[in-house]
């Protein structure tokens, strides 16, 4: 087979480049495995803290006594807080999963309130299946057209040309319109909800999640008694492509609003290029590491603080919740990681966790059904998504868990 040498020059670079992609990907999932040499090297992490044995964090904590949490107590030593759920009235079957478990692991003693959101009425059946599920009051609230509908000033014709570029770049979800309405309504509208107006925290459930240790302590008091802003259980990197103009918006509206960083700010996690360089190239300076935020206990207020609202519009301007495929978790977490104290975000390592395809899932007798320290019961190449070992470098562990860290 004679070919000209430029050709063949081309034939054998694509040869180099090929077999080296290959060996990219065979490498990736032994490097990665769990326990072995090379995973300490690529989670920069000595040691995953999920296999250290773990406790509650330390006294003092509210816990169930006589009927101090009884459902109907109106004397209760429940805060304002609920457990907030936004979803479909076809994912029945979901959501009962996930109150199962919630039930069963926590909310059984505390009977906190659950609150549930729709863009459209929830039927009887759904109101009837999932009130059996719970000694506690339950809402079902109907989201406020204002809250959901696309805003004015999106195009919808340059939202599905957006949407075409997008799905050539492989992210999900790009075409499905109500996807982006609830990134936007979980991003900037949730708190609004007249249902929410006297309700300070949250813990965010969605449908299939699974829980797995028992949580024998009041979650939302420990927020407000060692001033928590924000409590994740699973940090991650995203798609950079979903988010390509994320960070210069946030450049953008920092430029003019430099004031609402906090000094003791997790910037560094937001930009570290040195783990996933690709990442933050592609992202345009932010590493895309995110608390993964199907799961969430917050405080309301911070999401209601004049320093969020303001970056929110000034984003929802921007349009990306259509053009691009921004979520809910990057948004909040940029917003988190600039604005807050860093210290006021917990990781709630003694929550196990599950929402497919990854896990939190302490070393506890208290847990059952998880696989101690396993990240993600997916692809092996999924291990490299976990972000922890960036927030532990720059952020470090909650000083609730540096005290066990210490014996
Ligand atoms: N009522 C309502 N709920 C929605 C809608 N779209 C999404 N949700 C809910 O919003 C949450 C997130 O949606 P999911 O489809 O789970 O999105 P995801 O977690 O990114 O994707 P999966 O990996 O498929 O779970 C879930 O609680 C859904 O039930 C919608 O159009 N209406
Ligand atoms: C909850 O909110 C209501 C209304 O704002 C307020 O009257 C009440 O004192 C709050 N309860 C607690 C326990 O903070
Ligand atoms: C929480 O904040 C309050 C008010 O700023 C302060 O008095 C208290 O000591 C703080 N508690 C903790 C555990 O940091
Ligand atoms: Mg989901």
């Amino acid at each position: 087979m004679a070919l000209p040498p430029a050709v063949r020059l081309m034939a054998i670079g694509t040869m180099v480049v090929f077999c080296y992609l290959c060996a990219q990907i065979f490498r990736a999932p032994s490097s990665l495995s769990a326990g072995g040499k090379d995973a300490v090297k690529f989670s920069d992490m000595p040691r995953d803290p999920n296999l250290d044995p773990t406790g509650e964090p330390p006294e003092p904590l509210h816990r169930v006594s006589g009927n101090n949490y009884a459902p109907d107590n109106v004397n209760s030593n429940r805060i304002n807080a609920t457990i907030l759920s936004l979803v479909r009235n076809e994912e029945l079957d979901g959501i009962l999963q996930s109150m199962r478990d919630l039930e069963r692991t926590w909310n059984h003693k505390f009977n906190y309130p659950w609150t549930f959101f729709n863009d459209v009425p929830f039927t009887e059946a759904f109101k009837k299946a999932t009130r059996a599920m719970t000694k506690a009051e339950v809402r079902y609230e109907l989201i406020p057209k204002e809250h959901w509908d696309v805003p004015s000033w999106i195009n919808q014709d340059l939202f599905r040309e957006s949407a075409d570029v997008l799905k050539e770049h492989d992210v999900q979800y790009s075409h499905m319109l109500s996807y982006h309405q609830m990134c936007r309504w979980n991003s900037g509208m949730f708190y609004h909800h007249p249902a929410l107006k006297d309700m300070q925290y949250y813990w965010r459930v969605e449908p299939k999640v699974h829980f797995f240790c028992d949580v024998d302590y009041d979650v939302f008091r420990f927020m407000q008694d060692r001033n928590k802003t924000y409590g994740f259980t699973i940090n991650l990197y995203d798609s950079p492509q979903s988010i390509a103009t994320l960070w210069p918006e946030t450049v953008k509206f920092l430029a003019a609003n430099g004031h609402h960083q906090h000094p003791n700010n997790a910037m560094k996690w937001l930009t570290d290029k040195e783990r996933r360089p690709d990442h933050n190239v592609q992202a345009n300076g932010y590493s895309t590491c995110h608390f993964w935020s199907n799961f969430e206990i917050a405080d309301m207020n911070f999401w209601r603080s004049s320093a969020y609202e303001e970056y929110f519009d000034h984003l929802d301007r921007a349009g990306g919740f259509f053009y691009e495929r921004w979520g809910d978790a990057p948004v909040h977490s940029i917003a988190l990681g600039l604005f807050e104290d860093a210290r006021k975000i917990h990781w709630f390592k003694d929550i196990g966790y599950q929402h497919i395809p990854f896990f939190n899932c302490p070393n506890s007798p208290k847990c059952r059904g998880c696989v101690t320290g396993r990240f993600t019961d997916g692809e092996k190449w999924l291990n490299r998504e976990d972000c922890r070992p960036n927030w532990f470098k720059y952020v470090g562990m909650s000083p609730e868990w540096a005290v066990q860290n210490d014996d």
